[in-house]
């Protein structure tokens, strides 16, 4: 009897985490794969993002760990050769399966290259990630109600920013756009060589006895603001969900006026997708929460040193840290529990130095990271690991669990 009422706890357990864990939004900060290297469908995989096929993801993709990120160290570089478009030859595209949803919310960071090339045509381009379903109607497709739908973020000439969706009701042979808009009404256009953040929410029109209800919904927020706002939309008339991130980026258009005139990247960064608006924490007031902490404003310590950094930006860097050495940092808020990226900037010549972050004076780790040889003392790299940490006033701890590295700066970034 005890086995039997211990096995249905069990059970219980298991399903419990089962829901947990489909309930967890997808995250991608780019942070796992090494830097220099394509972000290969294999890669994404094992990033927990599955694709059933790619454009361009194994030929025009790249893990910059050296040049631009918004999170950690590394973010995803996808490449727009002069003079080529379509998704053949321009930019990247996959179909990443979401568990279908009614309604799912979007979120990434984007940076143009500064001296990127809009292209010459209205309809110049297609950006980052967008949301579809069912057989995802699009290309000048007819959506029946049975053949899915689509939306996903484009530029218009000049870099003006733009939401281009496939729906039952659009009005030509392509699918209807929406212009992107400041708060005075004026359109947004994407800056070049500036990080900006892109959420969109779509929820799926419901369905009665086969007729489409025109309760379909389409909404923007550019930089945490609300940018555009469609409503009464019908996508299908059949059972089709939210059932993938569609990454659909490239020059074009059907013809090479819409290519870009010098060689062209976008960056990406921080990808989320969630059914709950509360895991978007670009959509709270003041944004994701995130502090930096200069290691030598350290308020306690053990065997450390403080000295003059060689890394970018100057200061201190605390240095000598030796295995068990360790800095705290008391009353330390953290207004709301949640899985927080915290990075590191070191230099280490083992390859073997290890970090780990602590609270309650080292009785609770939230992580450890092993650190890459920097190759010098004086090259300084940003490391990061993703650790869950409870809402409250803390000391954090970063210890040594072994020695061999300096330490100039650390951050704290809630991711949701
Ligand atoms: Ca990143
Ligand atoms: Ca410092």
């Amino acid at each position: 009897m005890k086995t039997k009422v211990f096995l249905l706890a069990l059970v219980l357990a298991l399903m419990t985490q089962a829901v947990t864990a489909f309930a967890a939004p997808r995250i991608n900060t780019f942070e796992r794969p090494a830097r220099g290297s394509a972000y290969t469908l294999s890669e994404w995989a094992t990033d927990g993002w599955n694709a059933p096929w790619d454009q361009g993801m194994s030929t025009r993709t790249w893990i910059d760990g050296y040049n631009f990120n918004h999170s950690g160290g590394q973010s995803l570089r996808v490449f727009y050769p002069k003079g080529k478009f379509g998704p053949e030859d321009s930019g990247a595209q996959a179909p990443l399966a979401l568990t279908p949803g009614r309604e799912y919310y979007l979120s990434y960071w984007v940076r143009f290259s500064s001296d990127f090339s809009w292209g010459t045509t209205e309809f110049s381009g297609k950006i980052g990630l967008g949301l579809a379903g069912g057989a995802a109607c699009s290309g000048g497709q007819a959506c029946t109600g049975y053949n899915g739908f689509s939306s996903r973020m484009i530029w218009l000439s000049g870099g003006r920013a733009a939401i281009y969706y496939y729906h039952m009701g659009h009005a030509g042979v392509y699918g209807d756009y929406t212009v992107l808009k400041n708060a005075n009404g004026s359109d947004i256009s994407y800056p070049k060589g500036t990080w900006v953040n892109i959420v969109q929410r779509l929820k799926v029109n419901t369905v009665t006895n086969g007729n489409a209800n025109p309760d379909g919904e389409i909404q923007i927020w550019y930089n945490g603001t609300s940018a555009a706002s469609i409503t009464g939309l019908r996508f299908v008339r059949n059972g089709d969900l939210v059932d993938r991130a569609y990454f659909s980026s490239f020059f074009g258009g059907a013809t090479d006026s819409f290519a870009p005139a010098n060689d062209s990247y976008i960056w990406y960064d921080d990808l989320k997708v969630s059914t709950n608006r509360a895991d978007i924490c670009e959509l709270s007031p003041g944004g994701c929460y995130t502090r930096l902490f200069q290691a030598e404003d350290y308020t306690a310590m053990s065997g450390v040193i403080k000295e003059p950094t060689p890394d970018t930006g100057g200061g201190q860097n605390v240095g000598s840290f030796d295995s068990g050495d360790w800095i705290a940092f008391g009353n330390v808020n953290i207004p709301s529990a949640g899985t927080y990226l915290v990075e590191y900037r070191v230099a280490t010549l083992t390859g073997n130095a290890r970090i780990s972050l602590d609270i309650n004076e080292g009785k609770t780790v939230l992580g450890q990271l092993t650190l890459p040889n920097t190759g010098s003392w004086s090259n300084y790299r940003t490391v990061s690991h993703q650790v869950q940490i409870p809402a409250g006033t803390h000391q954090f701890g970063i210890y040594a669990a072994t020695g061999g590295f300096d330490l100039n700066w650390w951050k704290i970034t809630k991711l949701y």
